[in-house]
């Protein structure tokens, strides 16, 4: 079976790369995931300045998944702007950089630095970090939504994606999605971010798990993955001619399928990269290969967005 993609000029071996956040921060966990059998890589999302992030423990595995507040630490763009310039670009699997800046003039100013730079590399513009205190997750924020892009495609004129955090509601699909159809430029969406402001709780201790924010924070694992399917099978149906890619509770060959049975052209793997590192890409790699043979699929595309309803 062939698992190769090709979007967005993008030419995949196979649909699975990490999500942003997991094993991408540092040059050395970049090259492991390029150096790995993922399909991709994509960088941690970066602001302006280097950050520290959140006081730990920010990350704990969870009875089925994982709960994290990491508080957005990152080398600061400038570092990655510097491993996009050096990667190889021909030689080498599609790099994404994710971007995250903690204002929209650190994200224009981030955004024309990586235009001037002109790199063969697509952005992922992070509106779903829920670990911040005190700043709203702008997802959330239609009108927010829709002024950021409404700015960042003034200074950024290649095609781009976004982050964004899971949907629970129809009329929340719908509005997100008549907002993101008005921006042509925005090629694809991420869906989705850790579900935010989850508790998980330690019945031995009778404590939280993590410190920052009374230990709330961002859920991901098996937790999600009915959301993350909902989430890439909805905005899969209401957008124009854009990409989703799926990202949420992927953990075998199983999960990526249905990922990508509900619309998404390519799949990010990241509380199961955490916890198993970078082998697991091979494994889910050749998990899906076996389901499509089974299965008498040959490629992505014969399967790709055909979910059954009733
Ligand atoms: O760094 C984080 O706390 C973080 C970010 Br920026 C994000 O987008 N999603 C997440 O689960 N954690």
């Amino acid at each position: 079976v062939d698992l190769s993609v090709s979007w967005l000029g993008v030419n995949m071996e196979n649909p699975l790369y990490n999500a942003s956040g997991v094993m991408c921060r540092s040059r050395e966990e970049l090259d492991a995931v390029a150096a790995s059998a993922a399909g991709a890589l994509i960088t941690k999302s970066c602001t302006l300045l280097p950050r520290e992030g959140n006081p730990e423990p920010r990350y704990a595995k969870a009875p089925h998944g994982s709960i994290n507040s990491m508080g957005l630490p990152n080398a600061g763009y400038q570092y990655y702007l510097d491993y996009a310039k050096a990667y190889d670009h021909q030689g080498g699997k599609p790099l994404f950089v994710s971007v995250s800046g903690m204002s929209l003039e650190d994200n224009l100013e981030m955004l024309a630095a990586f235009r001037d730079a002109d790199l063969p590399c697509l952005v992922e513009l992070n509106l779903s970090c829920p670990n911040l205190p005190g700043k709203p997750q702008i997802g959330y924020d239609f009108e927010a939504s829709s002024h950021v892009l409404s700015e960042v495609v003034k200074v950024y004129h290649k095609p781009f994606g976004v982050k964004l955090p899971p949907y629970f509601d129809p009329v929340h699909f719908a509005e997100m999605a008549s907002v993101l159809n008005s921006f042509p430029s925005l090629k694809y969406v991420t869906c989705i971010n850790s579900v935010g402001n989850g508790l998980v709780i330690d019945l031995d201790s009778e404590s939280v798990v993590i410190k920052p924010k009374g230990g709330l924070g961002g859920i991901g694992g098996d937790y999600v993955l009915p959301t993350a399917l909902a989430n890439v099978r909805e905005f899969y149906r209401l957008l124009d001619d854009k990409h989703v890619i799926g990202c949420g509770g992927v953990k075998s060959g199983r999960e990526a399928f249905m990922h990508i049975l509900a619309g998404a052209t390519a799949v990010q793997v990241g509380t199961c990269l955490y916890e198993e590192g970078a082998a697991c890409f091979a494994r889910i790699r050749d998990e899906l290969a076996a389901l499509m043979q089974e299965k008498g699929y040959a490629t992505l595309a014969d399967f790709r967005g055909k979910l059954k309803t009733m």
